[in-house]
C-alpha cells in the first residue's frame, strides 16, 4: 500500500487518498474513465493497466472509485474482473460504462476479443457479477467485423423517457436500444452514418438542454471529437475537436457529467513518469465549458 493512502479504519478494506491535480490518481495506472453522479457522490469507474514498460496492453481488472468533493477520493476493493467473464477468452480488460436502473447498478464491459459483457451488482461499488453468463454483444453484431476488436467501448444512455440506449464500435459506432431490464436488445443493431468525420472509438453520450453530444476518439494518436444532434440516433452534426491528442498516450477515452453545478471532461493520457505510456495510463479531470450557443469549448489539459 503506498504511503499516500490512509486506511480508515481496522477491518476496513477502502482506501482514501487526496489527489494533487492531474493525474488524479497516481498509485495506479488507471485508463478509460466511466463516470456515475449520483446524489452528491461522483462515481469513477477505470480500467486499470499494467506498470510501465509493455508494448501491448496487459489489463486484468477493473477498479471503482468516489469523490464527493473531486479532492478525497475513496478507493474500493477490486469490484470487477476479466475472470469475472468465463467465456472472454484471453480478453482484457477494456474499456466500460456503469449506469443504474431501478437500484441496480449494470457495468457494460468490453474484453477485446469476445465481446461485450454485462456486470451487475446492488450497489455501486460493487462486488458486480456477470449477469449474463455470455457477451450481450460479439463481432457478429457489427456490420464492419473484419477486425477482431469492432466490438469494444459500450456507452449506455437512459434518456428522459426512459429508453436506455447502447452505443459501441471501433472505426463505426454501433447503436441499439436495451429493454428495461437492461440486459437485452430491444431491436435491430444500427450504425451512425459518418460522411464528414472519423470515427475512431470510445463514443459517450451526454444530453444538454435537448441536444445530444456525441463524443468520441478520432484518428490515432486520437483526440476526441463531438458532434450534435437533435435525436440520440442522429443525423449528428460535427462539431470538432474537443481535446487535443492526450500526452504521451497513442489513445484517449473520455466521460462527461454534471457535478455539483460544474461540467467535466474526464480522460486519459499517458502522464507519469517516467514509465506512463500508451499501455499505463492515468486518469485525469479537467473542467468543461459550454459557450453560449451551446458549443464545447476546446478542454486544455491542466496540472490542477
Ligand atoms: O484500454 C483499451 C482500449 O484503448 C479502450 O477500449 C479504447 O477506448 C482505448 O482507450
Amino acid at each position: 500500500v503506498p504511503p499516500a493512502l490512509l486506511q480508515p479504519a481496522d477491518g476496513d478494506d477502502r482506501y482514501t487518498f487526496l489527489s494533487k491535480g492531474n493525474p488524479i490518481i497516481t498509485h495506479h495506472y488507471t485508463a478509460d474513465p466511466a463516470a456515475l453522479v449520483q446524489g452528491d457522490t461522483l462515481w469513477l469507474y477505470t480500467g486499470h493497466d499494467a506498470a510501465g514498460g509493455q508494448k501491448g496492453y496487459k489489463m486484468k481488472d477493473w477498479l471503482v472509485f468516489s469523490t464527493t468533493d473531486m479532492k478525497t477520493w475513496t478507493e474500493y476493493p477490486v469490484p470487477l474482473k476479466i475472470e469475472d467473464f468465463k467465456w472472454a477468452k484471453s480478453g482484457d480488460a477494456y474499456a466500460g460504462h456503469v449506469v443504474e436502473r431501478n437500484g441496480k447498478y449494470y457495468w457494460y464491459i468490453s474484453t477485446n476479443w469476445s465481446g461485450i459483457g454485462v456486470a451487475v451488482a446492488d450497489r455501486p461499488e460493487g462486488p458486480f457479477h456477470d449477469a449474463l453468463g455470455r457477451p450481450l454483444l460479439t463481432n457478429d453484431d457489427c456490420f464492419d467485423s473484419s477486425h477482431s476488436w469492432a466490438c469494444i467501448d459500450p456507452a449506455v444512455f437512459i434518456d428522459d423517457d426512459g429508453q436506455a440506449w447502447i452505443f459501441w464500435g471501433n472505426r463505426e459506432c454501433y447503436y441499439a436500444k436495451l429493454k428495461e431490464n437492461m440486459v437485452e436488445l430491444d431491436g435491430p443493431v444500427a450504425r451512425l452514418k459518418f460522411d464528414d468525420f472519423d470515427f475512431t472509438e470510445a463514443p459517450w453520450i451526454h444530453k444538454r438542454q435537448g441536444k445530444y453530444y456525441l463524443s468520441y476518439a478520432t484518428g490515432f494518436p486520437e483526440k476526441i471529437a463531438y458532434a450534435v444532434a437533435d435525436r440520440i440516433d442522429g443525423p449528428y452534426v460535427y462539431k470538432g475537436i474537443l481535446n487535443e491528442i492526450a500526452g504521451n498516450s497513442n489513445t484517449n477515452h473520455q466521460a462527461i457529467v454534471e457535478f455539483k453545478g460544474n461540467s467535466y471532461f474526464i480522460y486519459h493520457n499517458g502522464g507519469i513518469q517516467p514509465d506512463g505510456g500508451s499501455y499505463s495510463r492515468s486518469v485525469c479531470i479537467d473542467r468543461l465549458f459550454y459557450e453560449a450557443d451551446g458549443t464545447l469549448k476546446r478542454v486544455l489539459m491542466t496540472s490542477e
